[in-house]
């Protein structure tokens, strides 16, 4: 598997750096955001390093489309499917990506507004 030493999200599964695991596969993790935007903020990644989303459609689009039933199965669990979420991923330095291991951003708990940034 692809891993980076360097990169904070291989090392939280790897279990260096400690996450609250709401859902993991054999592929995939998701975990609580360290600075949550929303009552319900989750994270939802690859266990694989890979950059962005891109990249993980380009390589494995079959990994990308478990990242997003991963999402509908966290906020299913954390019992917001019903009342509504937000799946965002930032892709590039310009969409705003912070780590460059690919995330998607489950939010919910609130109203979200209609603005896109
Ligand atoms: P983005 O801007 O899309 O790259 O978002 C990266 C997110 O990752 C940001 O909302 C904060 C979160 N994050 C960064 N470091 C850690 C960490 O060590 N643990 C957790 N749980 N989240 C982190």
């Amino acid at each position: 598997m692809t891993s980076d030493a360097d990169c904070v999200f291989c090392r939280i599964v790897a279990g260096e750096i400690p996450a609250e695991v709401v859902r993991e596969t054999e592929r995939t993790l998701a975990f609580p955001d360290v600075t949550p935007q929303a009552p319900v903020h989750v994270l939802v990644i690859p266990k694989e390093h890979r950059a962005d989303l891109d990249a993980v459609v380009a390589a494995d689009p079959e990994l990308a489309g478990e990242l997003l039933r991963e999402c509908a199965a966290v906020a299913d669990e954390l019992g917001v499917r019903e009342s509504g979420y937000r799946v965002v991923t930032n892709i590039g330095a310009e969409g705003g990506q912070g780590v460059f291991h690919c995330h998607l951003h489950v939010l919910a708990g609130r109203q979200m507004s209609d603005a896109l940034g």
